[in-house]
């Protein structure tokens, strides 16, 4: 074995089976390859990477993002009318503002349309090719003590500990979810999008149980964005859908972390682990400004079973 140069990078575990904090990252300057690399292998083993106080701004968070691949963008979103905020289109706004800056009224579209991030999912799915690793950046944050954590769930424990003959007939069937960003927009907020049918609209199709190619383990590829699984009895692929959801989604398979300061920033893996905004005093009343770069996936598992093409889905 070749000698390891030792970094400046630390590990502390967030949770007993994912989730850590990487300290010792200098983000004021040009990352060195051997500290990226052990970014890497962090986000590859435990799923969720927490780096506190960046100090990065926007366009620095950008390029960070970039150094892991191919950004998304929200061009979709707002080929809909919608004003970007932001001053990057590679920035997703995740916050709970209007785009004139002011907080959104919780009555309003805006307020509904984010209520589907409250529902454990993974970011694009509902895409032909599906996010990779999502980078999440806190720009200006409500007081402390009134919420606004963002919760994780372990989807890789999660296949683990399912019963042997689930496994056996998830991976005999290797069966195809479909997923659908209106599906999960309507379920948060039923009232929302009115005569509005996600079985009207396209549906990206990925397979449910899948190798996490980086770690090599195997996965459960759900998200509040399922609708359906293909090729099954409607009533059985509800009760499916439910069951895996609800199992990934205990608690002993979640960790909450919170929001300190601003800077603050979280990276994760959407091809192994699921992510909810949580809500709390803050609603309506202060500000939570959260900014996103998203890479889109580049494992083979990328586009699951769509044609490759560059259509996004987006809301009004
Ligand atoms: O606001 C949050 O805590 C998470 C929002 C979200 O789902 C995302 O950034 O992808
Ligand atoms: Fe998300």
């Amino acid at each position: 074995m070749p000698h390891k140069e030792e970094t400046s990078v630390s590990i502390k575990e967030l949770h007993p089976t994912f989730a850590a904090e990487v300290r010792g990252v200098d983000f004021s300057k040009e990352i060195p390859d051997d500290v990226f690399q052990e970014v890497q292998e962090a986000i590859t083993k435990y799923g969720v990477v927490r780096f506190p106080e960046t100090g990065l701004d926007d366009a620095g968070h950008v390029a960070f993002a970039a150094r892991f691949g191919e950004l998304d963008d929200v061009s979709p979103y707002n080929k809909q009318g919608k004003k970007h905020r932001l001053p990057f289109e590679e920035l997703f706004d995740v916050s709970n503002l209007l785009e004139d800056g002011s907080i959104a009224p919780l009555d309003s579209h805006r307020a509904a349309m984010n209520k589907g991030n409250s529902l454990f999912h993974v970011d694009s799915s509902f895409n032909p090719r599906r996010g990779g690793y999502s980078i999440l950046k806190a720009h200006e944050l409500p007081p402390a003590g009134t919420g606004g954590a963002t919760e994780y769930a372990d989807t890789r424990a999660a296949y683990d500990d399912l019963p042997e003959d689930l496994k056996k007939e998830l991976l005999d069937n290797d069966y195809v979810a479909c997923h659908s960003l209106f599906h999960s927009r309507k379920t948060a907020s039923p009232e929302a999008l009115p005569g509005l049918n996600p079985e009207d609209h396209f549906m990206s199709r990925h397979k449910l149980i899948q190798r996490h190619e980086a770690s090599g383990r195997m996965n459960l590829y759900i998200a509040s964005h399922v609708h359906h699984i293909e090729g099954m009895d409607r009533d059985k692929s509800r009760q499916l859908v439910e069951r895996l959801y609800t199992h990934a989604c205990q608690p002993k398979y979640v960790v909450s972390i919170p929001w300190e300061n601003a800077g603050d920033m979280i990276l994760w893996d959407n091809t192994c682990v699921m992510h909810r905004a949580t809500g709390g005093s803050f609603e309506g009343k202060y500000k939570r400004d959260m900014r996103r770069a998203t890479v889109h996936d580049m494992s083979s598992q990328a586009w699951g079973s769509n044609e490759k093409n560059s259509e996004r889905m987006g809301y009004p």
